[in-house]
């Protein structure tokens, strides 16, 4: 299963490597992100687009999902926010030409970064049956043949719809509710890649499947874990609150197989003291952890708590908090006294005094946070080892008090509201209760496909038509050649999209692409406004919620990038329109119109959404409910926050591989590739290289510079990623690192984790093979 470079790779690599960088942000980092949105938009609309960014009247930024806080500076981005604002805020256009003159199978063959850099989508397109091109089509086409496709179908279920998580409340509710009175719950999400682990953990031991933290909570915590993530990359504003938590008097552990730049010093660029000097230190404490190993240092940790318990009882243990709000105790610890030392500290890489030496702060610190993101929940024991991260807060109390709690820090800028909106292969029976009541229709109640599942579905022919709200599937997903064969045996592929993407060229035999309104836009609605009065000229707004729970409006500035674009909103209602016809029981028309008479009905539907309409016009939004930070209760099966009782079994790598993570570049954006560096990482011109452990390199004979092919092994066979540049790199050692998506083709779709089934993008053996045909060896 070998995949070739696409074409656009060759000649782009004039790689240039450096020594990694030690701090994040800064002056630089600003200079950077002004001349990545110039390039794409100009100076003027620059100026206009970042200026709206996070503020109280304009649009939440869609690069992630990071609280804005209360005290706003002037400038609330990052330089990747307004690369992710860039990107969608460009000039660029893709319009019926385009089509014209590249073909289906040309655009498979041009780079994720190649389809990124083309432009906007300007007007619906449709690739015939079997044809070679896509041609405009009217949007009342465009729905008609999908309403024909999904009546066609013998069963509902043989319909997938996918959502990735841009998508804003009012966009996924009434999605889900299109979906449901369909007939499935197939609705598989980016969610199932990416924090469903979080959620299965978090859901069963503390009764929530979200964080329990707010950013007051983060400022005022006594120690901080920064696990298994990257934020000076992916969430920089984050560096931000941990700055300000360590001018608190915090401490903060960095864990993570990489010493990456933002975990370590941190230049504030919205302070002036950040743009000279050195900046803040982050990080008081680094462990260098091998990948999969944070199962066992959580043990470990909890394990030397209570034996410090034993010795001073009463001292170190909350056993209040423990007797009153928590059930099986007792099993956790007994378990927990077997662990074995020699197992520890294969699992981890890290010797005993390292782990002991970070308990001492634990022990000297009231209250603790733990952060993650998907170094944590991307591995085959990601549950596991989260609900041991539970394990060890709940012990000493800290769970629902201020700065304590569990923060799992979220991806895409919307993706945990479109979950509270419906947005769930899973849903439980409460909620497709509250929709009948509202409603007046029979959900369907037996489980969906999520993301793997639903691949399975495509391959084996029981799916027969993807629709996708968003998102980029063929190349997010693992295991890519499985999965664009399976793509493109389905009959009926539609995609809701702003920029051109791997998923329009890997297509279904027909398919559709429906290019929408993104965030920074203005949503007028029909005739131009809204009809409410003083929202008129300011266009319509939508709601998304952040990593913290709260609730709040975005609203876009910019004029659409074609008079051609609908609303994500206005494209869902009009595909029920045109399915269900008049229907009797969900009133598409006028939702399309206005979405305060949606946010009517998911005040009545959804928890914590009571009087929506008038709440989310208050300045700031609104926090939703969360019994364990509110209240300390726990709303489980059982009542109690519960501890748990995980097998310790070490990831033992066969002699001669390394285990490979898949990471992001500080130049992407998941599938988006911005540019070709990598710059906290010190690499410039190019994406297909592999870091590695100098001493793993000369154990393999390899050498810094080295052209290798990426071998993965599965039992059903071995998966080759082709002539990746060796980088000899300070991570732990047996460990490398590598980009995705390039890598994805390595990931088998297969291998999974437990109970949330999230691909195991960072726990992948591999084999490192020496090409021969390396053009700059001798
Ligand atoms: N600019 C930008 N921002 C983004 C994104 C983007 O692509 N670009 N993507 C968004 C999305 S959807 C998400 S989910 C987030 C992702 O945010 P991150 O989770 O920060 O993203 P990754 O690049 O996957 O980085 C994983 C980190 O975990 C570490 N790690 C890997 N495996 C392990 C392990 O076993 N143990 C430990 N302790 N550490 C490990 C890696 O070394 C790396 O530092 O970012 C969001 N924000
Ligand atoms: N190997 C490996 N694979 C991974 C990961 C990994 O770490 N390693 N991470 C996983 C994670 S955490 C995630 S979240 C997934 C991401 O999976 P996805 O969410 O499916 O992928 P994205 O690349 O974020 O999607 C980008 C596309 O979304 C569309 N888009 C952007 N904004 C909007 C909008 O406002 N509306 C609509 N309708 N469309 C829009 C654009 O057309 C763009 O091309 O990937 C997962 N895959
Ligand atoms: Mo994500």
């Amino acid at each position: 299963m070998a995949r070739k470079a696409p074409r656009d790779e060759v000649g782009e690599d004039g790689l240039k490597v450096s020594p990694p960088k030690e701090w994040a942000a800064g002056i630089p980092g600003v200079t950077r992100s002004l001349l990545a949105a110039q390039a794409q938009m100009g100076a003027g609309r620059t100026l206009l687009t970042l200026a709206g960014v996070n503020q109280k009247e304009g649009f939440d930024c869609p690069g992630c999902a990071w609280p804005e806080g209360d005290h706003r500076s002037p400038a609330e981005f990052c330089e990747n926010g307004a690369k992710a604002v860039a990107e969608e805020a460009t000039v660029r256009r893709v319009t019926a030409d385009f089509f014209a003159r590249h073909s289906v199978d040309d655009l498979a063959r041009h780079t994720d970064h190649w389809l990124g850099q083309q432009g906007r989508l300007t007007s619906p397109m449709h690739r015939a049956p079997g044809s070679d091109h896509y041609v405009p089509v009217s949007w009342q086409d465009a729905f008609s043949i999908v309403a024909r496709e999904l009546r066609a179908l013998d069963d509902p279920d043989e319909a997938l719809f996918y959502t990735s998580g841009r998508t804003s409340n009012e966009a996924a509710f009434a999605y889900q509710l299109l979906v449901r009175r369909f007939g499935t719950n197939n609705l598989p999400d980016c969610s199932n890649m990416c924090h469903e682990s979080s959620g299965s953990a978090l859901n069963q031991t503390l009764g929530i499947g979200k964080g329990t933290v707010s950013l007051e909570d983060l400022h005022r915590a006594d120690l901080i874990f920064v696990v298994g993530q990257n934020p000076g990359t992916n969430h920089p504003r984050m560096l931000s609150a941990l700055e300000r938590a360590k001018r608190g008097g915090a401490r903060i552990v960095a864990v993570n197989p990489l010493p990456e730049a933002g975990l370590l010093r941190f230049k504030n660029p919205q302070r002036i003291s950040g743009l000279v000097g050195k900046g803040t230190t982050l990080a008081d404490r680094f462990l260098q952890i091998r990948l999969n190993g944070d199962l066992a240092l959580f043990k470990a940790m909890s394990l030397l708590l209570l034996q410090a318990e034993d010795a001073a009882p009463g001292t170190v243990a909350d056993r209040d908090f423990v007797e009153t709000h928590t059930l099986g105790f007792d099993a956790w610890a007994q378990d927990l006294r077997s662990l074995d030392w020699a197992e520890v500290e294969e699992a981890t890489g890290l010797d005993r005094p390292a782990i002991e030496e970070t308990v001492r702060e634990v022990l000297d610190a009231k209250s603790v946070i733990v952060c993650w993101a998907m170094g944590l929940t991307q591995h085959k024991n990601s549950v596991a080892t989260i609900r041991e991260v539970v394990n060890f807060l709940l012990l000493r109390g800290n769970v629902g008090r201020p700065g304590a709690g569990v923060c799992p820090v979220r991806g895409h800028s919307n993706v945990q509201g479109d979950r509270t909106m419906g947005i769930y292969e899973r849903p439980p029976a409460w909620f497709l209760d509250a929709l009948r009541a509202e409603f007046g229709f029979e959900p369907p109640r037996e489980h969906g496909f999520d993301t793997v599942e639903a691949i399975r579905a495509l391959r084996s022919g029981r799916a027969k038509v993807f629709v996708a709200m968003g998102g980029n599937f063929v190349a997010a997903t693992p295991d890519t050649a499985v999965t664009e064969e399976a793509m493109r045996r389905a009959r009926l592929t539609v995609q809701v999209s702003t920029k051109l993407n791997r998923s329009h060229a890997v297509c279904g035999r027909e398919a559709l692409i429906l290019p929408t309104l993104g965030r920074t836009e203005r949503d007028t609605g029909p005739g131009g406004t809204d009809g409410t009065g003083p929202d008129d000229r300011a266009g319509r707004f939508v709601t998304v919620e952040d990593s913290m729970g709260l609730v709040h409006a975005s609203r876009g500035k910019l004029a659409p990038a074609s008079g051609d674009l609908l609303s994500e909103v206005e494209i869902v209602c009009g595909l029920a329109a045109e399915l269900f016809g008049d229907d009797p029981h969900v009133p598409w028309k006028e939702f399309a119109a206005d979405y305060d008479a949606i946010r009517d009905r998911i005040s009545r539907v959804v928890p914590g959404f009571d009087d929506f309409n008038a709440r989310v016009r208050a300045p700031g939004g609104f926090a939703l409910p969360n019994a364990p930070r509110d209240e300390r209760r726990f709303p489980t099966a059982t009542g109690k926050a519960n501890f748990t009782v995980n097998p310790l079994e070490v990831l033992r790598v066969p002699p001669g591989r390394l285990l490979l993570q898949t990471v992001r570049s500080h130049d992407q954006y998941n599938t988006t590739i911005y540019g070709m560096d990598d710059h906290y990482r010190g690499v410039r011109g190019g994406r297909r290289v592999v870091f590695v452990h100098a001493g793993d390199l000369a154990e393999r004979n390899l050498s810094d510079g080295d052209l290798v092919d990426l071998v993965s092994e599965w039992p059903d066979g071995e998966r080759r990623a082709e002539a990746f540049r060796v980088i000899a790199y300070p991570t732990a050692r047996g460990c490398c690192a590598a980009y995705f998506p390039e890598t994805n083709v390595l990931v088998p779709l297969d291998s999974v984790a437990d109970t949330s089934n999230t691909p195991t993008s960072k726990s992948v053996v591999v084999r490192l093979v020496l090409r021969a045909d390396d053009p700059e060896r001798p």
